[in-house]
C-alpha cells in the first residue's frame, strides 16, 4: 500500500496517473497547499522541499519525493513504463530530467504570471510564454517520428502530460503543434489518465484564494523553512 501525499495540480497527477497506470494500491493524504498543510511535520518527513508531491510506500518504510524520483521508483517497483535496456532507459530518463528540469518549472512560473499575480508583470509573463511555447514545440519535433517522447509510452510522457493540459490557460492553443496534439490527445483517452486526472477534482472546489493563501504559497523564504523545521507554521499575511 503506497500514501499519495497530494494535491490536485500538474505537479500531483504525474503521480496519481502513474499509479492508475501501473494499478498499485495507493490511497490519497490530501495536503492543501494554499492552507499551509505543505508545513506540517508530518509531511516534511517525507517532502523536505515542502512540495507535493510525495508517497510513503508501507511495504517497506520508504518515503520519496520530487515527481520524478517518485515516477521512476514506482516504474521500478511495477516493473512497468521504463525499459530495463540501459539504452532505452536514458532515452526515457532524459526526457523525464527534461521535463523536471524545463517544461515543469518554466510552465510553473508561467501560470504564476497568468493566474495569481496581483500586479500584472509582461516582461516575466512573455519570458515564461514564450518559454513555454519553444519546449512544447521541442515535445513537437521530437514527435515527428515517434508515438511517444522515448518511442513506448513511458514515464516521461506521464511527467510531461500533466504540463501540457492546462495549455489554454497559459495562453497556447497547440495550434503549431500538430505531432503534440496526436500525443496529447492518445494519452488523454487512456482510461488510466482520466482516472489520475479526476483524483482530488472536487477539492478544488473549496479552494482558498484569499489573503491567507496567496501569503502561504507565495510569501516562502529561509525563514519559512526554518520556521517548518522548528515545528512552527509559517509567518501568514506578514511582511518580514
Ligand atoms: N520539482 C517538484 C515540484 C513540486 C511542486 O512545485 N509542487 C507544488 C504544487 S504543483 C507545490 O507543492 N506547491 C506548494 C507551495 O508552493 O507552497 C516536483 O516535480 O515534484
Amino acid at each position: 500500500m503506497i500514501d499519495l501525499y497530494y494535491w490536485p495540480t500538474p505537479n500531483g497527477r504525474k503521480i496519481s496517473i502513474m499509479l492508475e497506470e501501473c494499478g498499485l494500491e495507493y490511497r490519497t493524504v490530501a495536503v492543501n497547499i494554499n492552507a499551509g498543510e505543505q508545513f506540517h511535520a508530518e509531511f516534511l518527513r517525507h517532502s523536505p522541499n515542502n512540495r507535493i508531491p510525495a508517497i510513503f510506500d508501507h511495504d517497506n518504510g520508504m518515503s520519496v519525493f520530487e515527481g520524478g524520483a517518485i515516477l521512476v521508483y514506482l516504474a521500478e517497483k511495477s516493473g512497468q513504463f521504463l525499459a530495463s535496456d540501459p539504452v532505452a532507459r536514458i532515452d526515457v530518463l532524459q526526457w523525464l530530467f527534461w521535463q523536471a528540469g524545463g517544461l515543469g518549472p518554466m510552465a510553473g512560473q508561467l501560470s504564476h504570471f497568468v493566474s495569481y499575480t496581483r500586479d500584472p508583470v509582461p516582461y516575466a509573463r512573455d519570458r515564461y510564454a514564450k518559454e513555454y511555447d519553444r519546449l512544447l514545440a521541442v515535445m513537437d519535433v521530437r514527435l515527428r517520428d515517434r508515438e511517444f517522447l522515448a518511442g513506448e509510452y513511458s514515464i516521461a510522457d506521464i511527467a510531461a502530460f500533466p504540463w501540457v493540459m492546462p495549455y489554454r490557460r497559459l495562453g497556447n492553443d497547440l495550434g503549431r503543434f500538430r505531432n503534440l496534439r496526436i500525443w496529447f490527445d492518445k494519452i488523454k483517452s487512456r482510461p488510466a489518465v482520466q482516472r489520475g486526472v479526476d483524483v482530488g477534482k472536487d477539492w478544488l472546489r473549496d479552494v482558498d484564494v484569499s489573503e491567507t493563501a496567496r501569503s502561504v504559497m507565495f510569501n516562502q523564504d529561509s525563514a519559512t523553512v526554518f520556521r517548518a523545521a522548528d515545528g512552527q507554521q509559517p509567518h501568514v499575511g506578514e511582511d518580514r
